[in-house]
């Protein structure tokens, strides 16, 4: 699938800051990547049955910020993003629609596409569909059973499910109580109740076809579609090898999504941890509920594009708060953004300001410290209010404060 196009990232002198990234695992800081001069990076990208909204923005730009850090510090990333071009959700809405799935999803990831290149998100170098990796997904589903990881149900539906006591080490990732996993399990689209699993937990890796589903060649599967946990195991671990160093998306992934995954991988390869930091976003809201294409509260990027907002000035907006916080979308946190981008232009614009080289050290600094945006804001800002208050000793300094901004903020000013 095409991926879009990347924005310039200016060079920045001097050398980064290695970055020390929270691991959900884990559940504490660790330094990330940079070992041996290179990263994999493999963020779940969007199910394309609506818009983007300000929580896939945030989500993206948090992953962005990671990207240009480990740049800045000499790292030969590579990142990977999928497109969910066929799930429940995409199926559900072309039918309520009365419109063709693959137009529907060809048209929101066009659109998604315009939103990333507008908020000067780097593009990955694979951005991928499931419906192109349904061949190798149902090999890999082949595997599994084939090593008695996965069954089949009994009941002629042809779905397979895979055997989550078969991993010894699963619920690592996540760190929940039985409970707790159960209750995300039925939450985000698990199915504990289906009868003739042999665990509730267990999750579909092949549904067998349906009448008015697509549904494709699978072998000795059967005809059908993948499910969603393998879809994100087999796409990272056809471009990106047995062990990645950052597996991402938004907090509501956690469970089950990326621990499904990670389960998936390690039984494929035999190969843990699957991911070296296990990075999580927090979730957007709009008047104290989640952001969310089922609960209809959504705020489009491309409908503030259209209403003329500056697409910087949400990238703004997203950073100003910690990207592991749950947070809140308002007017206000937009207005603040926009006059922040006005001051910043405004002094950018100055012939000179107080030190550059001190500025960007410490821009570095904050971000390395678990993307400490807020902290690089606030950077940002005492170096613009002293410009504007009429310090100027650094003549170099008001083009490496923008510089700066736009490699490894992202914000073009
Ligand atoms: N296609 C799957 C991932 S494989 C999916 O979750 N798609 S999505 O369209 O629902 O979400 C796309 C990305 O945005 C995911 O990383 C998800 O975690 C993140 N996301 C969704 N809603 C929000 C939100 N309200 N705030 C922050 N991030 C969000
Ligand atoms: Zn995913």
């Amino acid at each position: 699938m095409d991926s879009w196009s990347s924005p310039n990232v200016p060079a920045l002198p001097g050398a980064g800051v290695p970055l020390r990234l929270y691991d959900s695992a884990r559940q504490d800081r660790h330094v990330s990547s940079g070992d041996a001069g290179g990263a994999s990076m493999y963020v779940c990208g969007i199910t394309p049955y609506d818009a983007t909204h300000l929580g896939h923005a945030a989500t993206m730009i948090t992953f962005d910020v990671i990207n240009r850090v480990w740049r800045d510090n000499g790292v030969d990333v590579t990142y990977v993003q999928n497109v969910t071009d066929i799930d429940d959700p995409l199926l559900e809405r072309a039918n309520r629609d009365g419109e063709d799935w693959i137009v529907l999803a060809m048209r929101e990831t066009a659109l998604f596409r315009e939103d990333m290149e507008a908020l000067r998100i780097l593009p990955p170098a694979h951005y991928v569909g499931a419906v192109e990796s349904i061949p190798a997904i149902a090999d890999e589903v082949v595997n599994l059973l084939d090593a008695g990881i996965a069954y089949r149900l009994d009941d002629d539906t042809g779905d397979i499910y895979f055997d989550v006591s078969k991993d010894a080490t699963f619920g690592y990732e996540s760190n929940l109580t039985r409970p707790e996993m159960l209750a995300f399990f039925a939450e985000r689209g698990g199915d504990p109740d289906r009868a003739g699993k042999r665990d509730a937990l267990d999750p579909l890796l092949w549904r067998g076809a349906r009448d008015g589903e697509p549904a494709w060649e699978g072998g000795i599967l059967g005809p059908g579609r993948p499910g969603w946990h393998i879809e994100c195991a087999v796409i990272a671990l056809g471009l990106l090898g047995s062990r990645i160093d950052v597996q991402g998306g938004g907090n509501d992934l956690l469970f089950p999504h990326h621990e499904m995954s990670a389960a998936h991988a390690e039984a494929l390869t035999g190969e843990a941890p699957f991911a070296r930091h296990y990075v999580h976003a927090g979730m957007i809201g709009l008047h104290g509920e989640k952001m969310s294409k089922s609960r209809g509260n959504l705020v489009f990027v491309s409908r503030l594009r259209a209403d003329h907002v500056e697409s910087m000035a949400v990238r703004l907006a997203l950073l100003a708060d910690h990207y592991r916080d749950d947070r809140q979308w308002t007017d206000d946190l937009l207005k603040t953004a926009q006059q922040r981008l006005s001051r910043w232009r405004e002094a950018v614009a100055l012939p000179a300001g107080p030190s550059g080289a001190e500025t960007l050290a410490a821009v570095r600094e904050r971000l390395a410290d678990d993307l400490d945006t807020v902290g690089a804001l606030a950077v940002v800002d005492d170096w613009v209010d002293a410009t504007l208050a009429g310090d100027r000793t650094d003549a170099d300094a008001p083009a490496l404060v923008a510089a700066t901004v736009d490699a490894l903020l992202g914000v073009a000013l």
